[in-house]
């Protein structure tokens, strides 16, 4: 017999050729094609995966051109569960444009639901600092869930986009709000308003090393208290985050995935903290 399984849309926004389709294609197909005709009205996609014991489907939807956008904005955008914003690393511009994603997004559907920015094409050639600085001067930073920083060409992170969705999906509740498997309290961390920060590592992991150590030297800055976990002696925690690339910084309500610059984690671990000692 066939179980009912839940089914959630997923949006993907961004302006043209930042490489929607492509990280899509390498999610649902494991594929790369050096070129996508670009996209008329709209392709939709459904992958199935499974959270703790949780079935669930993604339909995930995909837009073509700006004319197809105007034309199906309202069907496209309506109900949607959740949303990946998509930006080219190596055209930095693309990433101002997201704030009027997420204003054409909130226009149509103002529930709140959980936003991840995803930086695409990590594998060229970019410029960390002008990201980061772009990245901070956006005010919509505030209302993300989670970063990845990606590449669809080699497939770098890409899983990580679809699995977080789908876990802060089943794992939020009906009021949404923090996730429950990310209101993070150890050691008192809530009650002495630390900021609360889980790192997971492995043992093979090289380049995890500096990742945490500019982590550490923000905690001069801010009152943080740093769980260090490594995946391969605290497996099930892993599991239980649903880790799926290293490292992976959670950092109050927000996961980020991929290497991490100070200038960004500044920015984060502020809006994280105003937030813990505000709500
Ligand atoms: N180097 C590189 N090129 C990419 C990547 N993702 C997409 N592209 C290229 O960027 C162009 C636009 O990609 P496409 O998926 O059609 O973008 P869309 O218009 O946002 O759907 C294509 O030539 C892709 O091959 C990536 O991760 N790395
Ligand atoms: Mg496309």
């Amino acid at each position: 017999m066939l179980s009912s399984v839940d089914c959630r849309k997923i949006v993907v926004l961004g302006n043209p050729s930042v490489g929607k389709t492509s990280v899509i294609q390498r999610y649902v197909h494991n594929q790369f094609k050096g070129s996508y005709s670009a996209t008329l009205g709209f392709n939709i996609y459904t992958r199935y995966i499974t959270i703790g014991e949780k079935k669930v489907g993604l339909s995930i939807w995909d837009v073509g051109g700006q004319e197809a956008f105007k034309k199906f904005a309202f069907r496209y955008l309506v109900e949607a569960d959740a949303a990946i914003f998509v930006a080219d690393v190596s055209r930095p511009e693309s990433i101002d444009d997201l704030s009027v994603w997420n204003e054409r997004l909130d226009q149509i559907s103002n529930r709140k639901i959980p936003k991840i920015i995803l930086f695409n094409k990590i594998d060229l050639e970019h410029n960390v600092d002008e990201i980061s600085d772009r990245l901070n001067q956006l005010d919509i930073r505030r209302m993300f869930n989670g970063i990845v920083f990606a590449s669809a060409k080699t497939g770098k992170n890409v899983i990580d986009i679809f699995s977080m969705i789908a876990k802060m999906l089943t794992g939020w509740n009906e009021s949404f709000g923090v996730p429950q498997k990310q209101k993070i309290n150890f050691n008192g961390a809530l009650a002495d308003a630390q900021l609360p920060i889980v790192f997971f590592f492995s043992d093979d992991c090289t380049w995890c090393k500096p990742a945490l150590d500019n982590i550490s030297s923000l905690s001069n800055e801010f009152p943080l208290t740093i769980r260090v976990v490594n995946i391969n002696t605290d497996e099930k925690l892993a599991k239980e985050y649903g880790i799926q690339s290293l490292p992976t910084t959670i950092i109050g309500s927000k996961t980020i995935v991929g290497d991490l610059d100070t200038k960004i984690i500044r920015a984060i671990m502020a809006d994280e903290y105003v937030r813990l000692i505000t709500e």
